[in-house]
This record gives structure tokens, sequence and C-alpha cells, in this order.
């Protein structure tokens, strides 16, 4: 088998972020952002909950994962997963400044004539599998995870998945199974924006006490802010949490983070914004006046 190139990380001191770290995360998550908000016009993205899980998804693929498009055929790769797919908007953005996507290529959000419309999809480089109907990434990560622990490799398997998705009973069977099968190499994010949709998850099928159900499915559970670059950097770091155990973080993050005129508004989380709201949220993103929306929550797919 061929050895795996390292993705090149920037050095930390003793392990702890250093400003510069955190300073190029930010900027980072700032330009991730920028995209995501001019995908929102268009026809629309899920811009709310592709806001909140996007620091998450920066900090994974610039510091964590050891995938590159050097390694993306190399079975000891390490496998991240979308499984909350309608939040892609994130992930190719994050793509387009790691320099593995074509900018250009957003704006074909909803264009069935390139495979990036709508969901994660494979012909994309960089995913591993398609998501978009939830409640099956986390399945398909737990079977990679056992493959990857058959073979005897070092890799990480990471998912990220909503926290309204949990309402699926397929997340919990997977989980069983991980559990059962002592999968360390397996870390589940949970992109904790407590909202499912257009409701808040605690007025829906109430998920709390998150943390406790985890553990007593045999996870070991660690709680942080999704926003957080310090925190990230110290938990993850850290993964496995415990040998034996599937590792989970509960990243309690903000939906539509960074645009106040949107974080925590259950009507806007899937929007086709107009250009000049576009332009006003843009203005809105670098600290200038709040956008003067009209627009609100078009539909839920
Ligand atoms: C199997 C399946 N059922 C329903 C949907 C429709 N749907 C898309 S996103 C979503 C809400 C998911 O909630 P959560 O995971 O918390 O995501 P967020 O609210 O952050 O967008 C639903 C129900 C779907 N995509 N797949």
């Amino acid at each position: 088998m061929k050895k795996l190139k390292p993705v090149k990380k920037p050095k930390s001191k003793k392990g702890k972020d250093t400003f510069r770290q955190n300073n190029e995360l930010k900027k980072m998550a700032l330009r991730v952002r920028e995209h995501i908000i001019r995908m929102s016009g268009n026809g629309g993205c899920f811009i709310g909950a592709s806001l909140s899980c996007a620091d998450l998804i920066v900090y994974l693929y610039k510091e964590f994962l050891n995938v590159s498009p050097d390694n993306f055929k190399d079975p000891a790769r390490d496998y991240f997963f979308l499984s909350k797919g309608h939040d892609v908007p994130a992930l190719y953005s994050t793509y387009v400044e790691l320099g593995w996507l074509d900018e250009a290529r957003l704006k074909n959000h909803l264009k069935t004539n390139d495979f990036i419309y709508w969901h994660p999809n494979r012909n994309i480089p960089g995913i591993e599998f398609h998501s978009g109907s939830l409640g099956h990434n986390l399945s398909v990560a737990m079977g990679v995870a056992l493959d990857c622990k058959f073979r005897k490799q070092k890799n990480k398997i990471v998912v990220v998945v909503g926290d309204g998705e949990l309402n699926e009973g397929s997340m919990w069977e997977a989980l069983l199974v991980a559990s059962a099968k002592k999968l360390d190499n397996l870390l589940i994010v949970v992109d904790r924006n407590q909202f499912q949709a257009n409701l808040p998850t605690e007025d829906l099928i109430p998920l709390e006490p998150l943390d406790k159900k985890f553990e007593a499915f045999g996870c070991k559970v660690k709680t942080i802010n999704g926003h957080k670059f310090s925190q990230m950097n110290n938990t993850f770091k850290k993964f496995p949490f415990e040998k034996r155990k599937v590792s989970v973080v509960i990243a309690e993050t903000v939906r539509g983070k960074g645009l106040p005129s949107i974080e925590k508004r259950a009507d806007r989380w899937f929007v086709n914004f107009k250009e000049e709201e576009i332009e006003q949220l843009l203005n809105e993103l670098h600290g200038n006046k709040k956008a003067k929306l009209t627009s609100e929550t078009i539909v839920a797919r």
C-alpha cells in the first residue's frame, strides 16, 4: 500500500492554538461565509444551517483531517462525511478556499448539469459519499471505520451530523454497532444548533440530555463551542477521547452564525435572497449595518 503523505499543517506551540493559527482560520471561515451568502441567491441555499457548521468544517479540513487531493484515493486517508448534506455550501466553499474546487462552480449549486447540485456528491473529488437524505452517512462512516480497524489502519473517520438528524432511528442503530465494535477511530461531531429545519429541536422531539444519551450508547462525549477554534483545537487533539470507545463532540453552534439578521431565526433556514439583500448581508458579515430582509424560508427539502 502506498505510504500516506501527511497534509502540511501550521505548527503550534505546545499543542495550543497560536494567534497566527486562529487568525488564519478566522480569515478562511470569513471567506467561506462570503461564499455561502452568495450561494443564497439564484434560487437559494440552506444558509442558516451552513453558517452554523462552517467553522467546524474549516477547522476539521485545515487542522485535523489528513486528506488532500494527494491522497484522495489512498485507502489509509482520513475520511470525512457530511451527513447533514443540505449544509454542503459550507463544505464546497471550504474546498474552494483549499484550492480543491473552482469558485465559479459554486454558482451551479442549483443546476442539474453539475454534480455540485444541491447535496454532497461522490463525483466531486473529496466527497466520500452522497448525502441529503438524512440519517445515512453515520452508517456508512461506521462501516468504513470497521473496515479500517480490520486493516489495522491508524486513520480517522469523521462524520458531521445535525441535531435534528438525530431523530432518525438509523443514527442510533449505527451507533449501537459502532460501540459494540469499539470503533475508537470514529468521531461524530454534532452541529448542535438547536433547530431542526423550521422548529427548535426541544419543541419538536427533545434531545436533551444529549450527552447522556450518547454516553448510554457507550460513547465518550465532549461539549464545545462550535465557533471557537481554540476550543476545537484543545478538544480534537485529544481524539480518541477514550480507547475502545466512539468519540462524540457536541458542538454548540448558532444557526446563521455571523449574520445577526439571520442568527437563531427559524424563518431563515432555506432562503432565496434578492441581489440587494445579498449585498447587505455581505456588509453585515463585515460588521456593518444589519441587513433589512424581506425574504424568508421558502421550502423545506
Ligand atoms: C430522510 C430525510 N428526511 C427529511 C429530510 C428533510 N430535511 C432536510 S434538512 C432537515 C432538518 C434537519 O435538521 P438538522 O439536522 O438539525 O439540520 P438544520 O436544522 O441544522 O438544518 C429535514 C427534516 C431529509 N433531507 N431527509
